[in-house]
Parts: structure tokens; sequence; C-alpha cells
């Protein structure tokens, strides 16, 4: 009895004393947390490229914003192809220097492995503007739009413009196909669009550009004109649409409701001529958020997984929108 009552005793020390033994486990953040400041911070940004106008105020939102704070910014552009920006992340974690890596997926699939080989480099990443599918364990935060809201919103603001009209018809231009913005928005329209009755009856890819807004809505036209409303994804799609609805003798805005989404200064100009009817607001100048998240991180901080942007409508009718796009910093 006595032999049993000393292994008992023997086992509990013992197992005070091991957690005690283990090695400690690995201190979050980067070597110099919990006292990192701006200026330890080497960020490698890679940009999914120079698309639009909405894209051009994020990238000067990052530069400008790296200058005021003191940090150094190493830009990579993708060029709008995948295969560049996974390349570029590879760059990243290979480059000694870079403790922080900001990514804005083209497309939402495929960062897993970068992902893991990033973090057992020991380097912070944030995804900003796009989400992307990966384990939230191998990224610090996301910063960026909620999109489905951002379609939700469209459908009801295309239900107003529409109200009254005997057809329900719209056509949706689409950005590239693989992004969460494309997806997102496109999945959150066409979930409130049936509250009035909406009919999506064409929806193709333009890639995010004015060109190809122009081009597919040509293609469109030479097929039929019982189209009520376009629901361009972004401004730049919505101004190519503008420009073959005019050159096919109708009048943008008026024949056919116009609703396209960022809220760029090209869009405020078109409201202003009355082609545009609605533009739903998505941020792009999002830089301080994301390097705030950064160095909060590098000092071993948790963050929340996603930081939602907050964002407005603007309306073609609003009597004050010359002040409003006057006060615009993109
Ligand atoms: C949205 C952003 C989208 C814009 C487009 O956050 O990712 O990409 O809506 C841009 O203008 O190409």
């Amino acid at each position: 009895m006595f032999r049993f009552k000393t292994l008992v005793v023997l086992i509990a020390v013992v197992a005070m004393i091991l957690p005690a033994c283990q090695p400690a486990a690995p201190k979050a953040g980067l070597k110099c947390a919990p006292n990192c400041e701006y200026k330890d911070l080497v960020v490698g940004f890679l940009q999914t490229g120079s698309e639009g106008g909405w894209r051009a105020a994020n990238t000067a939102s990052f530069k400008e914003t790296a200058d005021q704070l003191g940090l150094k910014l190493k830009f990579y552009d993708s060029q709008n192809d995948l295969a560049k920006q996974v390349a570029g992340f590879n760059q990243f974690i290979q480059d000694p220097e870079v403790n922080v890596i900001v990514l804005a997926a083209l497309e939402t699939t495929g960062w897993e492995d970068v992902l893991k080989q990033a973090k057992d480099a020991g380097k912070i990443v944030v995804i900003e503007d796009r989400r992307i599918d990966a384990s939230e364990d191998l990224y610090a935060t996301y910063i960026g739009s909620d999109f489905a809201e951002e379609g939700r919103k469209s459908a009801d603001e295309m239900c107003k413009l529409l109200e009254g009209m005997e057809g329900k018809n719209v056509w949706e231009l689409v950005g590239n196909v693989g992004s969460s913005a494309a997806k997102d928005r496109g999945q959150g329209f066409r979930e409130k669009m049936g509250a009035c009755g909406i009919e999506v009856t064409k929806s193709q890819t333009a890639n995010w550009s004015i060109t190809e807004g122009k081009q597919v809505t040509e293609a469109w036209l030479k097929e039929t004109q019982d189209v009520q409303g376009i629901f361009a994804q972004n401004d730049e799609m919505g101004l190519g649409a503008i420009e073959a609805l005019k050159e096919a003798g109708l009048t943008p805005g008026v024949d056919v409701k116009i609703l396209s989404v960022d809220a760029t200064a090209g869009a405020f100009k078109a409201m202003l001529a009355g082609d545009l009817n609605v533009t739903v607001e998505c941020n792009p100048l999002l830089a301080p958020q994301v390097y705030e998240a950064a160095l909060k991180a590098a000092n071993g901080e948790t963050l929340p997984k996603w930081v939602p942007s907050q964002e407005g409508v603007f309306r073609s009718d609003d009597p004050n929108l010359q002040t409003v796009t006057d006060g615009r910093k993109y």
C-alpha cells in the first residue's frame, strides 16, 4: 500500500514539473515584438495590376501611406496574371528583408502552399481587398469590402430604378470570374433581385475594363434591345456599356438604367452627365488599416479574421452630387 501511494505522489510531482520543462511556445510576431514600430516593417505588396480607377486609388493609398508612416514598401505589379502573382509571392518569401507580405489576390483559390511557406518563414501575411479561400490560421487578417453586400445593395437600387417599368430585364457585366469581387457581387445581386421581379437575361465577363464592357454590350445589342437595366460590377465596365448604348442610338440613364460598383471619379462624372444612375461604393483607401493590422500582428497581437470596409451608395438624382463629387479623394 505504501509503495502505491509513493508512486501516485511521484506521478503527480512529475506531472507538475513537466510543463515547465517544455520548450517555450514560439513567440508570436516578429523578433522586434512587442516593441515593433512602422520603421521595422518591410512590406512586400502583391498588387493585382492596374486595371482601372479603383486599382489606381488602392495602389496610391499603399505608396502614400508607407511614406507617411516611414515603413519600407516593395511593390509588385502582378499585371493581372495569376502565375506572376504567385511567383511574386515566392519572391517575397525568399527575400530576407521582407517581414510582412500583403496580398490583393487575383483569384480566391491556390494560396495554401505559399501561405504555409510564408508562415514557416516567420512572415506576417495580411490579405487586402480581395478575400481568399484558405485556412484562417495562415494569415493575420483580411481587410476588405463585403462584396456580397455590395451586390445586395446593387439589386435593391436596381429595383428602385426599374420601378414602374413593365420589363425587368437586366444585363450583368462581370469582373474576372475567379475573383472574390466578381463571385460575391453576383451572388449578392441574385439574393435580392427577386424582390422586384428582376431577371438577369444576359451575363458575361468583361474583365473590369471599359473596352470589354463596350464590346460585350455591343454584341448583346445586336441580338436584342429588350433590356431595362445594366448591372456593371465595376465603373469601367459600366462606362463601356454607356458608350455602346449611345452608339446604338439609345439614351443611357433614361432608356436603359445603369448601375455600377466602385464610386470612382469616372462614375461621378458619368452621373453628373446623366449617363449613369447609381454607383455603389467600394473603398480602395485600405492601406492605413492594413499597415495598422500588420504592426499589431508583428507585435504578437491576435486580430479579427475580417475587418469589413464601411461604404455608401451614390445616385445621379442627389441634389448635392456636385458637392459630393468635389469632396472625393479618387
Ligand atoms: C474591389 C476590387 C475590384 C474593383 C474593380 O475591391 O477588387 O477590382 O471593383 C477592380 O474595379 O478591378
